[in-house]
């Protein structure tokens, strides 16, 4: 069974790559600069482009030894053997991903409240992503901003549970170390990593942008 390390997790947006800059040249390169998990997030495309897109991206993550997780699309996770789903508030239940997909896949759902996170809980996911932390572009939102001791709060509802969390939402090298010393519950809880679209993606170099961030994140675990 494959060890996810959530530290450093690439969530795509093609849309926002910089004129000019090749989707798959962007991922490979933000492989280089040390992003651990990759989930493909593809809102737009039809289900044969999506298949197509997470076919090759999958080919490279599997260079790197990356995992890779789907957005939403079960199908699309089955066919091209992902390691899991990431699933909305208004995707498919839990339970339904997880009688669809093989023993040990992994499962993430997006949570902006306790309530949220209680019912992951309870529905047996491996993750949560908590957010949106700070404002972003990226995504139209429709839930409040967590905010960094929100996060904190929310974490102590994973206490003890072994649920990994990460937080997504505006996270930028320049904002990750405070997002991360922030976060931290009043029980000592640390979030598991962080989900990044803009910082790297609209990057013309997303090997360095990932680097920059790993940097980061090395430094504030060797601080902990
Ligand atoms: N879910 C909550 S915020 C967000 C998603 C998918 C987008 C985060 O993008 P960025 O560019 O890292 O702010
Ligand atoms: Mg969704």
């Amino acid at each position: 069974m494959t060890v996810i390390d959530y530290s450093l997790y690439l969530v795509t947006g093609r849309n926002l790559l910089p004129l000019g800059k090749d989707y798959y040249q962007s991922l490979e390169e933000s492989l280089q600069g040390g992003v651990t998990l990759v989930q493909i997030r593809e809102k737009h495309a039809d289900t044969a482009e999506f298949l197509e897109i997470a076919t090759k991206s999958k080919a490279i993550c599997d260079k790197y030894n990356v995992p890779v997780l789907i957005n939403d699309r079960i199908d699309i996770a089955l066919a091209v053997h992902a390691h899991g789903v990431h699933l909305g508030q208004t995707d498919m239940s839990v339970a339904q991903a997880r009688a669809m997909l093989p023993p040990g896949a992994i499962i993430g759902v997006s949570c902006n409240n306790e309530e949220h996170v209680k019912n992951a809980l309870r529905d047996g996911v491996d993750y949560i992503g908590i957010g949106a932390v700070w404002g972003t572009k990226t995504k139209k939102l429709t839930n409040p901003l967590v905010g960094v001791r929100g996060v904190g709060s929310l974490l102590e509802v994973l206490d003890g549970t072994g649920v990994k969390g990460v937080v997504i939402g505006g996270i930028k090298s320049t904002n990750l170390l405070r997002t991360l010393h922030g976060s931290v519950s009043r029980t000592n809880h640390a979030v598991d990593g962080v989900a990044v679209v803009s910082d790297i993606v609209a990057s013309s170099e997303p090997r360095h942008a990932a680097e920059k961030l790993s940097k980061v994140l090395r430094a504030f675990k060797a601080d902990l």
